[in-house]
């Protein structure tokens, strides 16, 4: 079968060689490419997929909701969360979902056990806040916390969350059990802005960033100092390319092969 990753630019994804790994493990010949599509050129989105002959592929940034006018059909979740990273070519037909949310839950879970009975906080409300706290809420128990600079932003969220300004949430940060950074800030290594009081945090409370390069943001790093514990997005990054091969294949993924190999990579890099 054969794979890919639409993107702009796209030379950096670590996709292709992930799921090379995965398609190695399970002695598979699958194929899966790099294509950068530029925000001009999308509108041929479907003439590029048929030339490339892709059975399934995955979408990043910047077409992840300008992908959605040309699917045939779009899961609730994705249609909900307004943003598509995995589309299902079937018999012609176009199926968007999006496995970003569940990825950073499955990775969270694995790593760490049960989310039950924890509080907890996720900071920023944008495409990647919604699908992580929608697939979280699945499995806690708790009302999950939103806080976001601006609370108009809140106004298209569906989802029964407790939602706060980040001013108001500093008050009570020693409440929580999981902390999550949904926001950018941190992903420029100059930049040194912390996006909370972090002497605010209670020390058992594991603090998570959904970004992965850099490995520690400032954000995780002040946190790490603190003597919390600290998680960072590569397992959901790899999690998300899982539920991808999942969608195309109904076959589960080598985890661990994905996740050395990812490792590896961005060490090589
Ligand atoms: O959602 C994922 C996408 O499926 C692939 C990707 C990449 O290749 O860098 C990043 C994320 O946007």
């Amino acid at each position: 079968m054969k794979f890919g990753v639409i993107g702009h630019p796209i030379s950096h994804s670590l996709s292709p060689i992930m799921h090379v790994a995965n398609f190695n493990a399970l002695g598979r010949n699958d194929q899966y490419s790099a294509l950068d599509v530029s925000p001009q050129d999308f509108q041929y989105i479907k003439e590029i997929i048929k030339e490339n002959e892709l059975n399934g592929f995955n979408i990043t940034i910047p077409h992840k909701e300008s992908i959605i006018p040309y699917l045939d059909e779009i899961s609730p979740s994705a249609e909900h969360i307004g943003a598509v990273n995995t589309v299902l070519v079937k018999d012609d037909k176009w199926i968007g979902y999006n496995t970003d949310g569940i990825g950073f839950v499955k990775g969270l879970i694995d790593k760490h056990g049960s989310i039950d009975n924890d509080n907890i906080l996720v900071l920023g409300a944008g495409g990647a806040s919604k699908g992580i706290v929608s697939e979280m809420m699945k499995f806690t128990n708790n009302k999950i916390t939103v806080a976001n600079r601006s609370i108009t932003r809140f106004d298209n969220w569906k989802l029964d969350v407790e939602a706060m300004s980040l001013t108001d949430v500093k008050d009570i940060l020693n409440t929580f059990d999981i902390i999550i950074n949904t926001t950018p800030v941190g992903m420029n290594e100059s930049s040194s802005e912390l996006i909370i009081p972090i002497e605010n945090i209670n020390k058992n409370t594991l603090v998570c960033d959904i970004i992965y390069i850099p490995n520690k943001t400032p954000f995780l790093q002040a946190c790490e100092k603190r003597g919390l514990a600290i998680y960072n997005g590569l397992d959901m990054f790899v999690y998300q390319g899982a539920e991808s091969f999942k969608i195309w294949t109904g076959k589960e993924a080598v985890i661990e092969e994905m996740k050395n190999k990812v490792k590896n990579e961005l060490k090589r890099r």
